[in-house]
């Protein structure tokens, strides 16, 4: 059988309001994570792991830093191969519009599909934390004869209004029955009344069900042009939609903590704890699997140094990421995450915190339980998260949960 050809769209042009301020002047796909990822190094790092070789990252809202990553990070040697990943800004080609959501971002953009002329498009968001071999999911969907597939992963009940959530029958298990879009009401599985059948927000589809869907989108008024909200259900109305259940995914490398990651980092609140999976000693996402790496950005930047502080005191640091570049002395650090080139202070004290980079943390100031956005500088004896109603007065966001977000360049006084 002749070998499918398969394109890959990352849909990377949502707002990400949720994360605010992170997302005050960049797109969510390009928020930093990790220490020197962006989000959308995810999605990329996957296709590309699956064996997709071309792929474009449709993007709109404020994607300066979102198109250099893609260009500078994800540039492939086309060439005779005629490999990319290119990143695609919204180009208003049916009108002085811009896209009005997901589905519209394709059909704006169905001229590269035409171009390319697939058997298959794999479409996926582009702001999860994951590993997967997408590779799986299209030689299930090519078995099950449906017309688009969607992967899909066990979540709490409780977050059932942030998801897609797909029912299915017992005796067809790989087939939608009915799928909600953020329901309020939602319904828990029969083997577990505490969990839901959640979307991933990633599709497979038959190149010519596509286009034809998100056409027949287009032509009606009464829709928000989203793939989840529309695009789904409607082949799901059709019942022609399938469902890919993550835990079907064999990802090579993985170990037994991290075979069914999967996480929405759409809030600060989520944002944060995905961090916290990948610092401990026994991660709960291994950022360390040779066998499915998880590219980024290559920083031409020196190694990562500690050294003692003038008054003779020793830094000390424990199950913390810390970035090319950083210089750290007689500071001590826990549980964080440092980005690239990030200076920290003698005396400071750094607990529980995502630090972005080109961060300067000066001495003796004390940063808890906070994202600092890139080229923050946390003056001498400064403390942020240590004080909630200061830091809100000082005009920080900061969450119920307690989280303190510092935007991008900002000066923090003691
Ligand atoms: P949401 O994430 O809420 O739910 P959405 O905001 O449409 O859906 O974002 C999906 C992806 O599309 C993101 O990567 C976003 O950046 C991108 N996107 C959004 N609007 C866009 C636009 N106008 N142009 C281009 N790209 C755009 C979706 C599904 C749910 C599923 C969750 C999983 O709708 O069914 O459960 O993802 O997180």
């Amino acid at each position: 059988m002749k070998a499918k050809k398969i394109f890959g769209i990352v849909l990377a042009g949502g707002e990400g309001k949720r994360l605010m301020p992170l997302t005050e002047d960049r797109a969510k796909p390009a928020v930093p994570f990790g220490g020197h990822y962006r989000l959308v190094d995810f999605a990329l790092s996957n296709l590309i792991n699956s064996g997709l070789t071309q792929v474009v990252v449709l993007t709109q809202y404020k994607s300066h830093s979102l198109d250099r990553h893609v260009s500078q990070t994800w540039h492939m040697n086309g060439g005779l191969s005629n490999s990319y990943i290119a990143s695609v800004p919204a180009q208003q080609r049916l009108g002085k519009r811009w896209f009005s959501g997901s589905a519209d971002a394709i059909l704006q953009s169905l001229d590269l599909i035409h171009d390319e002329k697939p058997d298959i498009v794999v479409v996926v968001g582009a702001d999860h934390v994951y590993r997967m071999d997408f590779s799986q999911m299209i030689q299930a969907h090519i078995r099950s004869g449906a017309q688009a597939t969607v992967a899909a992963i066990r979540q709490p009940i409780g977050l059932a209004d942030q998801f897609g959530v797909i029912e299915v029958d017992a005796a067809t298990p790989d087939r939608i029955k009915d799928f909600r879009e953020k329901p309020k009401d939602a319904v828990g599985l029969a083997d577990a009344p505490h969990e839901v059948f959640a979307s991933m927000g990633n599709y497979v589809f038959n190149t010519d069900a596509l286009i034809e869907a998100v056409l027949r989108d287009g032509e009606r008024t009464d829709s928000s042009h989203d793939m989840g909200g529309d695009i789904i259900p409607d082949f799901v109305a059709r019942g022609e939609a399938g469902v890919y259940d993550l835990q079907l995914n064999d990802v090579p490398g993985s170990t037994d903590r991290d075979r069914y990651y999967w996480r929405d980092v759409g809030t600060i609140d989520s944002f944060f704890e995905a961090h916290q999976d990948l610092i401990s000693a026994l991660p709960i996402f291994n950022l360390y699997n040779q066998e499915w790496p998880i590219f980024s950005q290559q920083l031409n930047s020196p190694p990562a140094k500690f050294v003692r502080d003038a008054r003779g005191t020793l830094g000390t640091m424990i199950d913390s990421i810390v970035s090319l570049g950083c210089v750290i002395s007689g500071a001590h650090i826990e549980r964080s995450v440092l980005g690239p080139w990030t200076v920290i202070g003698s005396g400071a004290e750094v607990v529980d915190s995502i630090v972005f980079d080109r961060v300067q943390i000066l001495a003796d100031a004390v940063v808890h339980r906070a994202i600092l956005d890139k080229e923050v500088v946390v003056e001498a004896g400064a403390s942020i998260g240590v004080d909630r109603d200061r830091d809100l007065a000082r005009g920080f966001s900061v969450t119920d949960s307690g989280i303190t977000v510092v935007g991008k360049g900002v000066r923090v006084h003691p």
